[in-house]
């Protein structure tokens, strides 16, 4: 053979062989894979050795796999079982000794499912699932287990509970996955919390949850239902033995997982000795007595490093505590990418591997948004050593979740191994398989929390395009003239996103899926068309054209008005109201050049367009430079300025003013500038006469605050001093009468 044809003939084996591990994408990836030439044909039900020593559970998973239309193929075997049975006996040597850890086998004619445990030959089967393709399956040999020991998700935040079906629905996706574990505890389930905790549930509740727990069961997940009864316990026997009867009403329901959480609570329920004390008496009078229980599960009230800083209180959660319960920790902050610094440190304190409680990607502080990006920054390095559990709280949009929580499977299962990116592009196809790319374009763009308050905890967010997108503000800022590849890349990332929220609205695949993240689809097919016609307004200007310009401009502004309509209807929870989108790149970007465009155009044709480029029914006039452009925000039929958070130095006589569309009932006026010297300060409104009236500041806990009881027209807010002032905006709410 020559040189050349010897090349092709390697080329050819190696592309076989490279297509068969491509074709296999093994999720969560196992330790150990290594693929045969061959594919077995399936057949019907073939013939199982071990079927009666197996676990049960697995075996009927197994039998599932193996359709009765296929033609039975007598030959084909299948053997099944946990270390110590017999029938694989043969192969126990191969099985990885860890817990939930299993040998897989396809040879010949010959399926070999070896299990260290009951739920390792589960995951054996599980994996085989993945395998199955086109009635084929290739050869291989598997060796593999998780490295974290309590892998899932913990339903912990606040906001609207996810409902039975979304339970269920969830509860199959993690068996699906090899997530053991998840955690009931809805914060805004009475019966959970105060003031319910010590009630059992009302009987369709509990028949409910009865299923929920069979559900879990058939999944091979651990079901973990948890008790938050630390803001009004009192530390007597007969909360004690309340607290036991709840757990005994929840076992009789067949849960046999538990945790208590002490989590955001304040008075006497934070006494640590106090919860310690309980908490061993539950273990030894509830868990290990009724034998069938799994290790007890607690939250602890310093579930932050940041609060538990001299560690005093975790401490003696370590001292205290009887060594099999396992204690929670959010990390640094509450929330936080976990760091090795970070458990050394509190495993040092709790003397037990900490089971992490990750608040990712939980949106109970910031309800108006979705994170949607990929599970990335947590230390790869750790080992379940040093790292008992590792569950994720979501956000109250169950399917969407899966994203973040495909992510937690990966991680968990083998952190060394997990690549954040893959599993991210993955998951978009495991939840939309038509629309994959549509979804990828939307989460891609909707990930970043925005730094808000003390939860300063970012994520990337339109990685691909943001720098970009930052380049090409420099660009403008030199001048409106010239073309680049970064304008056309941007233009045509604007019309990526209308085609893409256009499919993502209609989409079929997943009705659950649409259902939630809908209203948000809808905001950011308005962001696609906003830049989309930025653009046309721009290529409008270069031309001289000022009345294309002036068509554009209007339907700019018809697009921010629905973006505010919107985000005013819709999502209207009392905390974050509303619909944002692509806030850490697009939004900026938009508004960025929306204002420079206007500014030229103005100049060129002689016009005076309004600039600012969120729509805002209500229009914000200002002297001080830092303030301009400044949002009002609408915001549950209240008024208020977007707070500044740096410094503004604002001059003398300098000042702002609010002119309202009409004029509205203000109540107060609440106002925070970081300072107390009411005498440089002058608030007037304007009354429906047109007449100003300067209105009093009095002091309320540090803030300003103004009666006002009045129709007014608009408000107006001066620095009088006679001297420069440095100050925060950080509030400026007016309380309208609804
Ligand atoms: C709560 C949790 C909430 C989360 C995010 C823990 C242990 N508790 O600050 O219920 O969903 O933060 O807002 C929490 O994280 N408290």
């Amino acid at each position: 053979m020559s040189k050349y044809w010897l090349f092709l003939f390697v080329c050819g084996l190696l592309s076989a062989f490279s297509s068969v591990a491509q074709e296999y994408d093994l999720y969560p990836k196992p330790r150990q894979v290594t693929f045969g030439e061959n594919k077995l044909l399936l057949s019907a039900m073939p013939s199982l050795k071990g079927e009666t020593t197996a676990y049960p559970l697995a075996v009927k998973h197994l039998k599932c796999l193996f359709s009765d239309t296929l033609p039975v193929d007598r030959k084909l075997t299948v053997v099944i079982g946990e270390r110590g049975d017999k029938a694989i006996r043969k192969y126990e040597s191969r099985i990885p000794s860890r817990p939930e850890g299993y040998y897989l086998l396809v040879k010949g004619r010959t399926i070999v499912i070896a299990g260290n445990d009951e739920r390792g030959t589960l995951y054996g089967v599980r994996t085989l699932e993945q395998l199955f393709k086109d009635g084929v399956i290739p050869e291989v040999e598997i060796v593999d287990y998780p490295e974290i020991a309590f892998r899932g998700v913990v339903e912990g935040f606040y906001g609207t509970p996810w409902s039975m079906e979304d339970r269920a629905e969830q509860l199959r996706f993690y068996g699906k996955y090899k997530l053991n574990t998840y955690i009931y505890g809805p914060k805004d389930d009475p019966y959970h919390r105060s003031p319910n905790w010590r009630d059992p549930y009302p009987r369709k509740e509990a028949e409910a949850i009865k299923r929920l727990v069979e559900v879990a069961n058939e999944s091979g997940v651990d079901f973990v239902w948890a008790i938050h009864p630390g803001q009004d316990i009192r530390w007597t026997d007969e909360d004690r033995d309340n607290l036991l009867r709840k757990f005994e009403s929840m076992y009789d329901l067949g849960v046999r997982a538990f945790a208590v959480f002490f989590d955001d609570i304040s008075g006497e329920g934070t006494n640590p000795e106090r919860q310690a004390a309980l908490l061993n008496y539950i273990d030894e009078y509830f868990v290990k007595k009724k034998g069938d229980v799994i290790p007890l599960l607690m939250c602890p009230t310093d579930y932050a490093k940041a609060w538990a800083q001299n560690g005093s209180y975790i401490g003696k959660m370590g001292d205290l505590l009887n060594p099999s319960i396992n204690v929670m920790f959010t990390g640094d902050a509450v929330i936080a990418s976990i760091t090795r610094e970070c458990v050394e440190w509190v495993d040092a304190k709790l003397k037990r591997p900490v089971y992490i409680w990750w608040n990712f990607p939980v949106t109970d502080y910031i309800r108006n948004r979705v994170l949607m990006g990929p599970v990335y920054g947590n230390d790869t390095t750790l080992t379940g050593d040093e790292m008992r559990g590792f569950v994720s709280n979501p956000m109250e949009h169950a399917e969407a979740s899966k994203v973040a929580i495909y992510g937690v499977a990966g991680y968990t299962w083998n952190p060394s191994a997990y690549d954040s990116q893959a599993a991210w592009v993955d998951v978009m196809g495991v939840l939309m398989p038509r629309d994959a790319d549509a979804l990828r374009c939307f989460a891609s763009h909707n990930s970043d929390p925005g730094a808000l308050g003390w939860h300063a905890w970012q994520r990337e967010e339109s990685v691909e395009i943001a720098d970009c997108a930052d380049r090409l503000m420099r660009i403008y800022e030199k001048g409106l003239g010239t073309v680049s590849p970064e304008e056309e890349r941007m233009s045509n990332e604007f019309d990526h996103i209308v085609e893409c929220a256009d499919r993502l609205l209609v989409n079929k695949d997943n009705p659950a899926l649409v259902r939630e993240l809908e209203p948000w689809f809808r905001q950011f097919k308005l962001q696609g068309e906003t830049g989309r016609e930025l653009f046309a307004m721009l290529w409008a200007y270069r031309d001289g054209d000022a009345q294309r310009f002036l068509a554009k401009y209007r339907h700019v502004r018809a697009l921010q008005e629905q973006t505010f309509l919107l985000d005013q209807t819709c999502n209207q929870n009392p905390y974050q109201p509303g619909i944002i989108v692509g806030t850490r790149v697009l939004q900026p970007f938009i508004n960025h050049v929306f204002t420079t465009v206007v500014k030229a155009a103005n100049a060129a044709f002689g016009m005076e367009l309004d600039m600012m480029s969120e729509y805002s029914p209500h229009e914000f006039t200002t002297t001080v430079k830092q303030l301009e452009g400044l949002p009002v925000q609408v915001k549950g039929g209240n008024v208020q300025l977007s707070p500044v958070l740096e410094v503004v130095r604002w001059g003398v006589d300098e000042e702002f003013q609010i002119l309202f569309k009409q004029p509205l009932p203000v109540m107060t006026i609440q106002l925070y500038l970081g300072k107390s010297d009411r005498s440089s300060w002058q608030l007037s409104v304007q009354l429906k006469n047109g007449t100003w009236k300067e209105l009093p500041l009095e002091e309320k806990n540090g803030e300003y605050f103004v009666s006002v009881g009045t129709k007014v027209k608009a408000v107006k807010f001066a620095n009088v001093s006679g001297k420069a002032q440095e100050v925060f905006l950080r509030k400026f709410l007016l309380q309208i009468q609804k």
